[in-house]
């Protein structure tokens, strides 16, 4: 290997890694919501990609905003009501794929909030994969964000 080869490898390796030392997940277009200034439970939303050639799963995620931070979606039941539910399994993160935690479909669930979320607070999240990675989010309040129509529909039909 040249000189040259050796500086171009060098800087690959850190445009491929630009957040996160030891890690090919990455979490893009983080943002977090409260349903009212009083509230006391909020949802953070969030694509997660995997630039690795392994299947990951985030199986939990951790706060100091809240009480509790739980991995949620929401489900039509039989009468048709769609209700959240607790996803005790996690989210897969497909090999050189990615998964979006959207407005009606999977989220992370802060519950028991520390303080009331206002626009422009910064969440600071913990994400725990089933490989053991961890990653640091923050997640900023953004209320002002509308809900696209068709990521609405993705959350509500892909069931998992
Ligand atoms: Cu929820």
């Amino acid at each position: 290997m040249t000189p040259f080869q050796a500086i171009l490898t060098a800087a690959a390796v850190t445009l491929a890694l630009p957040a996160f030392a030891d890690s090919e997940l990455a979490v893009t277009d983080a943002y977090a919501r409260v349903a009212s200034p009083a509230a006391q439970s909020g949802a953070i939303f969030m694509v997660i990609e995997n630039h690795g050639s392994s299947d990951d799963r985030l199986v939990s995620a951790a706060t100091d905003a809240a009480a509790r931070a739980e991995l949620h979606t929401h489900l039509a039941g039989q009468d048709g009501v769609v209700q959240m539910v607790e996803v005790t399994e996690g989210f897969a993160v497909p090999a050189h794929g990615s998964h979006a935690l959207a407005r009606g479909g999977d989220h992370v669930m802060l519950m028991g909030l520390a303080k009331p979320l206002k626009e422009g607070d910064e969440v600071a999240l913990t994400l725990t994969f089933e490989s053991g990675k961890v990653l640091e989010v923050t997640a900023p309040v953004d209320l002002s964000r509308e809900a696209p129509m068709g990521d609405h529909m993705k959350g509500m039909t892909h069931g998992n």
